[in-house]
């Protein structure tokens, strides 16, 4: 049996929605064919066994008028409530933060007290740090506080940009742990970083989504989350010859001196496939982790998903 879980993507036109689910699916190509979404659009992916379906909720006004309208419809069974807010323009954020009231009162008149992540989004590296941007950031927190308070409903913020994939994965990431109960993995990633002496390891499933992690502290962390974009990069410029390898090896010399290792590792032997990303300092042998991961950390990892899968059916 398979759970589904509904994951609805809301907020005004030209927000970035649909941009942001492209850069999910990993479609960059179709990237600048997007044109505004006509009412609601769907799609399903699978994640862990799970069906996730990602409803994509046009922003235009009458579109807006029309699900408030039939909020039961199209709001019933929401698990993850995702409301981007496009942070680069100033004269919407009064409109945009109306609208999140709206939705807010009627997840509460349907009584859905599901979890809500805000992106704010278009939060391009290049412009991140002036100080009009920075403003608007302060300018949507302040905002969007006082009417998730006002609803008492706690929301995660996220800063996000389809020029940082990494953004958009730690925000859909951290939607997916709400939704299920995966920190069972992150103790069995925890028990192997410490035993084999590595700074940090990542689980990804195919579509780079973080399933588990574990760091020494929010250096290693940064640094590592900071290399998914390069193996995002590596995996679809090279597609085909990163395709079948089951290995990728990597150095990097971080800013303060430190050289570390990295290595990807695809492991295809669980229900559902998966990466595994390592990092250490440059004395660590890979490929002695790895086999240490995969005789004695894979056995748990796999029981840990059973029992996950067990649990939620
Ligand atoms: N600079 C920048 N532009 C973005 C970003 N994300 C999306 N855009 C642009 O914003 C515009 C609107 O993007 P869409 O994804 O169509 O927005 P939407 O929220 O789906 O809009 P509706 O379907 O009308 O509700 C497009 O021109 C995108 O290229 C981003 O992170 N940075
Ligand atoms: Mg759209």
């Amino acid at each position: 049996m398979s759970e589904i879980y509904k994951i609805v993507f809301i907020g005004l036109d030209f927000a970035g929605k649909t941009s942001i689910l492209k850069v999910l699916e990993g479609s960059y190509s179709s990237l600048d064919q997007i044109k505004p979404t006509l009412g609601r659009n769907r799609t399903e992916w699978d994640i862990l066994g799970f069906k996730i379906i990602n409803w994509d909720l046009g922003g235009q006004k009458q579109y807006r008028d029309e699900y408030l309208a039939n909020k039961e419809q199209v709001l019933r069974d929401t698990n993850l409530l995702i409301y981007v807010v496009d942070a680069q323009d100033a004269s919407r954020f009064e409109e945009a933060g109306i609208y999140f009231d709206n939705v807010l009162k009627a997840l509460e008149e349907l009584k859905i007290r599901c979890p809500v992540l805000l992106c704010i989004h278009k939060m391009d590296p290049d412009i991140l740090n002036e100080p009009e941007i920075q403003n608007n950031l302060e300018k949507i927190e302040d905002l969007f506080s006082e009417y998730s308070q006002r609803h008492d409903v706690e929301i995660k913020v996220f800063t996000t940009s389809i020029f940082d994939q990494k953004s958009l994965i730690e925000m859909f990431s951290e939607g997916i742990r709400q939704l299920m109960p995966v920190g069972i993995l992150n103790q069995i990633l925890d028990e192997f970083r410490k035993e084999t002496g590595l700074v940090g390891a990542i689980l990804f499933d195919l579509n780079f989504f973080v399933i588990g992690d574990s760091f020494l502290d929010v250096t290693t962390r940064n640094t590592c989350y900071q290399t998914i974009n390069a193996f995002i990069t590596l995996m679809r410029d090279f597609k085909g010859i990163y395709d079948d390898e089951r290995q990728i090896n990597f150095n990097l010399d971080v800013m303060n001196g430190i050289n570390y290792k990295f290595q990807l590792n695809k492991i295809s032997e669980l229900t559902s496939p998966f990466y595994l990303l390592i990092m250490g300092l440059p004395t660590f042998d890979p490929s002695q982790v790895f086999s240490i991961f995969r005789t004695k950390y894979l056995p748990k990892i796999d029981k840990g998903l059973h029992d996950l899968i067990t649990r939620i059916d």
